[in-house]
Protein backbone atom coordinates (compact mmCIF):
# COMPACT_ATOMS: atom_id res chain seq x y z
CA UNK A 1 0.00 0.00 0.00
CA UNK A 2 1.58 3.40 -1.15
CA UNK A 3 0.38 6.18 1.09
CA UNK A 4 1.84 8.79 -1.57
CA UNK A 5 -0.54 7.83 -4.72
CA UNK A 6 -3.28 6.16 -3.01
CA UNK A 7 -5.56 9.51 -2.49
CA UNK A 8 -8.13 8.13 -0.22
CA UNK A 9 -5.37 7.20 2.22
CA UNK A 10 -3.87 10.71 1.89
CA UNK A 11 -6.98 12.36 2.37
CA UNK A 12 -7.66 10.23 5.10
CA UNK A 13 -4.25 11.47 6.85
CA UNK A 14 -5.20 14.85 5.91
CA UNK A 15 -8.15 14.81 7.77
CA UNK A 16 -6.60 13.21 11.04
CA UNK A 17 -3.95 15.26 10.92
CA UNK A 18 -6.09 18.63 10.99
CA UNK A 19 -8.74 17.10 13.41
CA UNK A 20 -6.86 15.41 16.04
CA UNK A 21 -3.32 17.51 15.57
CA UNK A 22 -0.93 14.67 15.12
CA UNK A 23 -0.02 12.55 12.85
CA UNK A 24 -1.57 8.87 12.33
CA UNK A 25 0.72 5.92 12.93
CA UNK A 26 -1.31 3.13 11.11
CA UNK A 27 -3.78 3.18 7.84
CA UNK A 28 -6.20 0.51 6.97
CA UNK A 29 -8.75 0.47 3.71
CA UNK A 30 -11.47 -2.41 2.53
CA UNK A 31 -12.79 -2.13 -1.12
CA UNK A 32 -16.37 -2.05 -1.41
CA UNK A 33 -18.09 -5.35 -3.65
CA UNK A 34 -20.21 -5.57 -7.02
CA UNK A 35 -22.36 -8.80 -7.16
CA UNK A 36 -22.34 -9.97 -10.36
CA UNK A 37 -24.70 -12.34 -9.65
CA UNK A 38 -26.34 -14.21 -6.77
CA UNK A 39 -28.03 -12.01 -4.42
CA UNK A 40 -30.71 -12.66 -1.54
CA UNK A 41 -29.50 -15.99 -1.87
CA UNK A 42 -26.83 -15.94 1.03
CA UNK A 43 -28.71 -16.04 4.21
CA UNK A 44 -30.60 -18.89 3.02
CA UNK A 45 -26.62 -20.69 2.94
CA UNK A 46 -26.93 -20.77 -1.06
CA UNK A 47 -24.06 -19.29 -3.83
CA UNK A 48 -22.96 -15.73 -4.24
CA UNK A 49 -20.63 -14.34 -7.62
CA UNK A 50 -19.16 -11.05 -6.14
CA UNK A 51 -16.12 -8.93 -7.31
CA UNK A 52 -14.03 -6.45 -5.07
CA UNK A 53 -13.82 -3.24 -6.10
CA UNK A 54 -11.30 -0.23 -6.74
CA UNK A 55 -13.59 1.73 -4.78
CA UNK A 56 -11.99 2.30 -1.03
CA UNK A 57 -12.29 3.09 2.68
CA UNK A 58 -9.46 4.31 4.06
CA UNK A 59 -8.85 4.68 8.22
CA UNK A 60 -5.69 6.62 9.07
CA UNK A 61 -5.64 5.80 13.15
CA UNK A 62 -3.84 5.81 16.08
CA UNK A 63 -3.92 4.30 19.49
CA UNK A 64 -5.17 7.23 22.00
CA UNK A 65 -4.57 5.16 25.20
CA UNK A 66 -7.91 5.14 26.55
CA UNK A 67 -10.93 2.83 26.29
CA UNK A 68 -12.58 4.94 23.67
CA UNK A 69 -13.09 5.45 20.14
CA UNK A 70 -13.09 8.88 18.36
CA UNK A 71 -13.63 8.61 14.58
CA UNK A 72 -14.61 11.49 12.39
CA UNK A 73 -15.75 10.62 9.27
CA UNK A 74 -15.20 12.97 5.64
CA UNK A 75 -18.68 12.20 4.24
CA UNK A 76 -20.57 12.18 7.21
CA UNK A 77 -19.17 15.63 8.75
CA UNK A 78 -19.51 14.62 12.36
CA UNK A 79 -17.67 12.96 14.97
CA UNK A 80 -18.48 9.59 16.86
CA UNK A 81 -16.97 9.20 20.39
CA UNK A 82 -17.92 5.85 22.28
CA UNK A 83 -16.49 3.89 25.05
CA UNK A 84 -14.88 0.55 24.26
CA UNK A 85 -17.69 -2.15 26.12
CA UNK A 86 -19.96 0.85 26.66
CA UNK A 87 -23.54 1.37 26.04
CA UNK A 88 -25.32 0.70 22.38
CA UNK A 89 -23.94 3.49 19.75
CA UNK A 90 -27.03 4.62 18.02
CA UNK A 91 -24.98 6.85 15.08
CA UNK A 92 -22.92 5.90 12.59
CA UNK A 93 -20.11 4.99 14.91
CA UNK A 94 -22.63 1.43 15.28
CA UNK A 95 -20.42 0.25 12.49
CA UNK A 96 -17.14 0.36 14.37
CA UNK A 97 -18.70 -0.50 18.40
CA UNK A 98 -20.27 -3.38 16.47
CA UNK A 99 -16.81 -4.47 15.55
CA UNK A 100 -15.51 -3.69 18.19
CA UNK A 101 -18.06 -5.75 20.49
CA UNK A 102 -17.99 -8.53 17.96
CA UNK A 103 -14.15 -8.72 18.49
CA UNK A 104 -14.47 -8.35 22.40
CA UNK A 105 -17.09 -10.77 22.34
CA UNK A 106 -14.48 -13.50 21.04
CA UNK A 107 -12.07 -12.47 23.55
CA UNK A 108 -9.68 -10.19 21.99
CA UNK A 109 -9.08 -7.30 23.99
CA UNK A 110 -8.92 -3.67 22.12
CA UNK A 111 -7.28 -0.43 22.04
CA UNK A 112 -9.05 2.58 22.28
CA UNK A 113 -8.12 4.42 18.96
CA UNK A 114 -8.85 8.07 17.04
CA UNK A 115 -9.70 7.42 13.68
CA UNK A 116 -10.34 9.64 10.11
CA UNK A 117 -12.02 8.12 7.62
CA UNK A 118 -12.38 8.61 4.13
CA UNK A 119 -14.47 6.68 1.33
CA UNK A 120 -14.96 6.65 -1.94
CA UNK A 121 -17.88 3.66 -1.62
CA UNK A 122 -21.28 5.47 -2.15
CA UNK A 123 -23.40 4.80 0.40
CA UNK A 124 -27.22 3.44 0.09
CA UNK A 125 -25.87 1.77 -3.50
CA UNK A 126 -25.54 -1.76 -3.06
CA UNK A 127 -22.03 -1.92 -3.55
CA UNK A 128 -21.14 -2.58 0.41
CA UNK A 129 -20.21 0.63 1.80
CA UNK A 130 -21.17 -0.69 5.60
CA UNK A 131 -19.30 -3.94 4.96
CA UNK A 132 -16.33 -1.37 3.43
CA UNK A 133 -16.36 0.18 7.36
CA UNK A 134 -16.42 -2.59 9.28
CA UNK A 135 -13.81 -4.18 7.54
CA UNK A 136 -11.74 -1.62 7.51
CA UNK A 137 -12.34 -1.20 11.19
CA UNK A 138 -11.38 -4.65 11.77
CA UNK A 139 -8.00 -5.11 9.85
CA UNK A 140 -6.81 -2.03 11.97
CA UNK A 141 -7.71 -3.42 15.42
CA UNK A 142 -6.02 -6.51 13.69
CA UNK A 143 -3.29 -4.57 13.05
CA UNK A 144 -2.82 -2.11 15.90
CA UNK A 145 -3.61 -4.97 17.93
CA UNK A 146 -2.00 -7.54 16.31
CA UNK A 147 -4.79 -10.31 16.37
CA UNK A 148 -4.33 -13.29 14.64
CA UNK A 149 -7.57 -14.04 12.62
CA UNK A 150 -7.69 -14.85 9.17
CA UNK A 151 -9.63 -12.38 6.84
CA UNK A 152 -12.24 -15.18 6.39
CA UNK A 153 -12.69 -15.01 10.25
CA UNK A 154 -12.68 -11.64 10.04
CA UNK A 155 -15.80 -11.44 7.68
CA UNK A 156 -17.54 -13.27 9.74
CA UNK A 157 -17.24 -11.22 12.89
CA UNK A 158 -18.23 -8.03 10.72
CA UNK A 159 -20.91 -9.75 9.88
CA UNK A 160 -21.74 -10.86 13.69
CA UNK A 161 -21.67 -7.27 14.35
CA UNK A 162 -24.04 -5.98 11.59
CA UNK A 163 -26.45 -9.08 12.75
CA UNK A 164 -26.22 -8.92 16.47
CA UNK A 165 -25.23 -5.29 16.67
CA UNK A 166 -26.78 -3.02 13.51
CA UNK A 167 -29.22 -5.36 13.77
CA UNK A 168 -29.66 -6.03 10.10
CA UNK A 169 -29.95 -10.05 9.15
CA UNK A 170 -27.70 -9.87 6.31
CA UNK A 171 -26.05 -12.73 5.07
CA UNK A 172 -22.32 -13.03 4.51
CA UNK A 173 -21.82 -11.97 0.76
CA UNK A 174 -20.89 -8.15 1.78
CA UNK A 175 -18.10 -8.88 4.64
CA UNK A 176 -16.48 -11.42 3.09
CA UNK A 177 -16.61 -9.63 -0.30
CA UNK A 178 -14.52 -6.66 1.52
CA UNK A 179 -12.31 -9.10 2.98
CA UNK A 180 -11.13 -11.84 1.19
CA UNK A 181 -10.77 -11.16 -2.40
CA UNK A 182 -8.10 -9.07 -3.93
CA UNK A 183 -9.25 -5.91 -5.83
CA UNK A 184 -10.73 -6.60 -9.13
CA UNK A 185 -11.06 -10.53 -8.39
CA UNK A 186 -14.15 -12.50 -9.16
CA UNK A 187 -15.31 -15.30 -6.59
CA UNK A 188 -17.67 -18.07 -6.62
CA UNK A 189 -18.97 -18.39 -2.90
CA UNK A 190 -20.74 -21.37 -1.44
CA UNK A 191 -22.17 -19.16 1.92
CA UNK A 192 -22.36 -22.71 3.46
CA UNK A 193 -19.13 -24.02 3.75
CA UNK A 194 -17.17 -20.44 3.59
CA UNK A 195 -15.73 -22.14 0.42
CA UNK A 196 -14.53 -19.75 -2.45
CA UNK A 197 -12.67 -20.37 -5.74
CA UNK A 198 -11.59 -17.43 -7.81
CA UNK A 199 -12.49 -17.67 -11.42
CA UNK A 200 -10.50 -15.53 -13.58
CA UNK A 201 -12.26 -12.54 -16.06
CA UNK A 202 -11.57 -13.37 -19.81
CA UNK A 203 -9.48 -10.89 -20.77
CA UNK A 204 -11.59 -8.45 -23.10
CA UNK A 205 -14.45 -8.76 -20.69
CA UNK A 206 -15.44 -5.69 -18.69
CA UNK A 207 -18.11 -5.38 -16.04
CA UNK A 208 -19.16 -1.72 -16.12
CA UNK A 209 -21.31 -0.65 -12.50
CA UNK A 210 -23.55 2.90 -13.07
CA UNK A 211 -25.43 3.97 -10.26
CA UNK A 212 -28.87 5.03 -10.56
CA UNK A 213 -28.77 7.37 -7.69
CA UNK A 214 -31.93 6.03 -5.90
CA UNK A 215 -31.28 5.73 -2.80
CA UNK A 216 -31.77 2.07 -0.81
CA UNK A 217 -31.42 1.59 3.27
CA UNK A 218 -31.16 -1.13 4.82
CA UNK A 219 -32.97 0.51 7.94
CA UNK A 220 -36.48 0.38 6.49
CA UNK A 221 -36.12 -1.31 2.98
CA UNK A 222 -38.08 -4.36 2.35
CA UNK A 223 -34.88 -6.90 3.12
CA UNK A 224 -35.71 -7.67 6.58
CA UNK A 225 -39.25 -8.32 5.24
CA UNK A 226 -37.70 -10.60 2.29
CA UNK A 227 -35.94 -13.07 5.48
CA UNK A 228 -39.42 -13.20 7.19
CA UNK A 229 -40.69 -14.45 4.21
CA UNK A 230 -37.97 -16.73 3.81
CA UNK A 231 -38.68 -18.05 7.13
CA UNK A 232 -42.19 -18.54 6.15
CA UNK A 233 -41.42 -20.76 2.78
CA UNK A 234 -39.21 -23.17 5.48
CA UNK A 235 -41.83 -23.55 7.89
CA UNK A 236 -44.36 -24.30 5.16
CA UNK A 237 -42.17 -26.81 3.38
CA UNK A 238 -41.02 -28.34 6.82
CA UNK A 239 -37.34 -27.26 6.33
CA UNK A 240 -35.43 -26.11 9.54
CA UNK A 241 -34.83 -22.46 8.98
CA UNK A 242 -33.59 -20.32 6.21
CA UNK A 243 -30.62 -22.59 5.66
CA UNK A 244 -32.82 -25.92 4.68
CA UNK A 245 -33.47 -23.57 1.54
CA UNK A 246 -30.59 -23.69 0.01
CA UNK A 247 -31.49 -27.08 -1.79
CA UNK A 248 -35.08 -25.97 -2.71
CA UNK A 249 -35.87 -27.41 -5.93
CA UNK A 250 -38.66 -25.99 -8.78
CA UNK A 251 -41.31 -28.50 -7.50
CA UNK A 252 -41.04 -26.93 -3.94
CA UNK A 253 -41.75 -24.07 -5.12
CA UNK A 254 -45.10 -25.68 -6.34
CA UNK A 255 -46.01 -27.00 -3.08
CA UNK A 256 -46.60 -23.55 -1.51
CA UNK A 257 -50.67 -22.08 -1.70
CA UNK A 258 -49.22 -18.64 -0.62
CA UNK A 259 -48.63 -16.98 -4.64
CA UNK A 260 -46.21 -14.17 -3.07
CA UNK A 261 -44.02 -16.83 -1.55
CA UNK A 262 -44.20 -18.92 -4.50
CA UNK A 263 -42.64 -16.15 -6.70
CA UNK A 264 -40.00 -15.59 -3.71
CA UNK A 265 -39.03 -19.32 -4.01
CA UNK A 266 -38.54 -19.09 -7.48
CA UNK A 267 -36.36 -16.79 -7.25
CA UNK A 268 -33.92 -18.34 -4.80
CA UNK A 269 -33.75 -21.83 -6.43
CA UNK A 270 -33.69 -20.14 -9.82
CA UNK A 271 -30.45 -17.76 -8.80
CA UNK A 272 -28.84 -20.01 -6.91
CA UNK A 273 -28.50 -22.22 -9.81
CA UNK A 274 -27.57 -19.67 -12.38
CA UNK A 275 -24.69 -18.48 -10.19
CA UNK A 276 -22.97 -22.34 -11.33
CA UNK A 277 -24.19 -21.41 -14.83
CA UNK A 278 -22.41 -18.28 -14.75
CA UNK A 279 -19.61 -19.95 -13.29
CA UNK A 280 -18.97 -21.92 -16.09
CA UNK A 281 -20.04 -19.30 -18.89
CA UNK A 282 -17.05 -17.20 -17.06
CA UNK A 283 -14.67 -20.16 -16.92
CA UNK A 284 -15.56 -20.99 -21.00
CA UNK A 285 -15.48 -17.09 -21.52
CA UNK A 286 -19.08 -17.01 -22.76
CA UNK A 287 -20.06 -13.71 -22.77
CA UNK A 288 -23.56 -14.16 -24.25
CA UNK A 289 -24.52 -16.50 -21.59
CA UNK A 290 -23.06 -14.94 -18.77
CA UNK A 291 -24.84 -12.44 -19.74
CA UNK A 292 -27.88 -14.09 -20.58
CA UNK A 293 -27.98 -14.92 -17.02
CA UNK A 294 -27.36 -11.97 -15.41
CA UNK A 295 -30.58 -10.48 -17.31
CA UNK A 296 -32.41 -13.64 -16.23
CA UNK A 297 -31.54 -12.80 -12.44
CA UNK A 298 -32.56 -8.74 -13.15
CA UNK A 299 -35.72 -10.27 -14.01
CA UNK A 300 -36.61 -12.56 -11.29
CA UNK A 301 -35.46 -9.62 -8.83
CA UNK A 302 -38.01 -7.51 -10.38
CA UNK A 303 -40.58 -9.79 -11.09
CA UNK A 304 -40.38 -12.52 -8.06
CA UNK A 305 -38.43 -10.90 -5.24
CA UNK A 306 -39.19 -7.81 -5.92
CA UNK A 307 -36.70 -6.08 -4.71
CA UNK A 308 -35.82 -4.03 -7.58
CA UNK A 309 -37.63 -0.60 -7.86
CA UNK A 310 -37.95 1.64 -10.96
CA UNK A 311 -35.17 3.65 -10.91
CA UNK A 312 -32.74 0.52 -11.49
CA UNK A 313 -35.56 -1.34 -13.92
CA UNK A 314 -35.44 1.94 -16.07
CA UNK A 315 -31.07 2.24 -15.97
CA UNK A 316 -31.13 -1.46 -16.68
CA UNK A 317 -33.16 -1.24 -19.52
CA UNK A 318 -30.82 1.53 -20.83
CA UNK A 319 -28.09 -0.68 -20.31
CA UNK A 320 -29.40 -3.41 -22.14
CA UNK A 321 -30.63 -1.25 -25.04
CA UNK A 322 -26.47 -0.81 -25.93
CA UNK A 323 -25.83 -3.26 -28.79
CA UNK A 324 -23.05 -4.52 -27.05
CA UNK A 325 -24.55 -5.28 -23.89
CA UNK A 326 -24.45 -8.62 -22.89
CA UNK A 327 -26.57 -8.56 -20.09
CA UNK A 328 -27.50 -6.41 -17.29
CA UNK A 329 -28.39 -6.62 -13.65
CA UNK A 330 -29.50 -4.69 -10.21
CA UNK A 331 -26.59 -5.47 -7.61
CA UNK A 332 -26.83 -6.27 -4.22
CA UNK A 333 -29.83 -5.49 -1.34
CA UNK A 334 -31.82 -3.90 -4.12
CA UNK A 335 -34.78 -1.48 -3.74
CA UNK A 336 -32.24 1.51 -5.40
CA UNK A 337 -28.48 1.52 -5.86
CA UNK A 338 -26.66 0.19 -9.20
CA UNK A 339 -26.85 -1.56 -12.10
CA UNK A 340 -24.30 -3.98 -13.41
CA UNK A 341 -23.49 -5.00 -17.15
CA UNK A 342 -21.19 -6.97 -19.01
CA UNK A 343 -19.94 -5.43 -21.94
CA UNK A 344 -16.46 -5.74 -23.93
CA UNK A 345 -13.89 -3.51 -23.08
CA UNK A 346 -13.78 -1.77 -26.69
CA UNK A 347 -17.16 -0.49 -26.01
CA UNK A 348 -16.55 0.65 -22.35
CA UNK A 349 -16.91 4.76 -23.76
CA UNK A 350 -19.94 4.07 -26.28
CA UNK A 351 -21.58 2.30 -23.48
CA UNK A 352 -21.08 4.54 -21.04
CA UNK A 353 -22.56 7.20 -23.19
CA UNK A 354 -25.69 5.58 -24.24
CA UNK A 355 -26.77 4.76 -21.24
CA UNK A 356 -26.09 8.26 -19.52
CA UNK A 357 -27.91 10.19 -22.75
CA UNK A 358 -30.92 7.60 -21.52
CA UNK A 359 -30.56 7.83 -17.97
CA UNK A 360 -29.17 10.99 -17.00
CA UNK A 361 -29.84 10.86 -13.53
CA UNK A 362 -27.39 8.04 -13.52
CA UNK A 363 -23.73 7.86 -12.83
CA UNK A 364 -20.63 5.91 -13.54
CA UNK A 365 -19.04 4.23 -10.73
CA UNK A 366 -16.70 1.07 -11.39
CA UNK A 367 -15.81 -1.18 -13.39
CA UNK A 368 -13.83 -4.94 -13.21
CA UNK A 369 -11.84 -6.28 -15.59
CA UNK A 370 -9.26 -8.91 -15.90
C1 LIG B 1 -27.24 -6.99 1.10
C2 LIG B 1 -26.87 -7.92 2.24
F1 LIG B 1 -26.10 -7.27 3.14
C3 LIG B 1 -26.18 -9.17 1.73
O1 LIG B 1 -25.97 -10.06 2.79
C4 LIG B 1 -26.98 -9.84 0.61
O2 LIG B 1 -28.10 -10.51 1.12
C5 LIG B 1 -27.38 -8.81 -0.45
O3 LIG B 1 -28.03 -7.69 0.15
C6 LIG B 1 -28.30 -9.40 -1.48
O4 LIG B 1 -27.63 -10.38 -2.19
O5 LIG B 1 -26.12 -6.44 0.49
Amino acid sequence: MNSGTDTGLSQANTLFESYFGYKASHHSQAPGRVNLIGDHTDYIDGFVFPAALSLKTSFSFAKNNSNQVTAVSSGVGSETVFELNGSQVEDWGKYLAGVAWAFTEAGHTLSGLDIAIHSNVPTGSGLSSSAAIEVAAARAWRKIDNLDISDVELALLCKKAENDYVGIPCGILDQFACSVPDIGQAVVLDCKSLDYEVVSIPSEWLFVVINSNAQHNHDDSGYETRVKECQAIAEALGLEGLKGLRNLQADDAAKLSDATLQKRARHLFSENARVELAKTAMQSADAKHFGELMTESHISLRDDYQTSADAPDELMDACISFEGCHGSRITGGGFGGCVVSLINKKDKDAFVKHVLAQFPQGSYEAEVSA
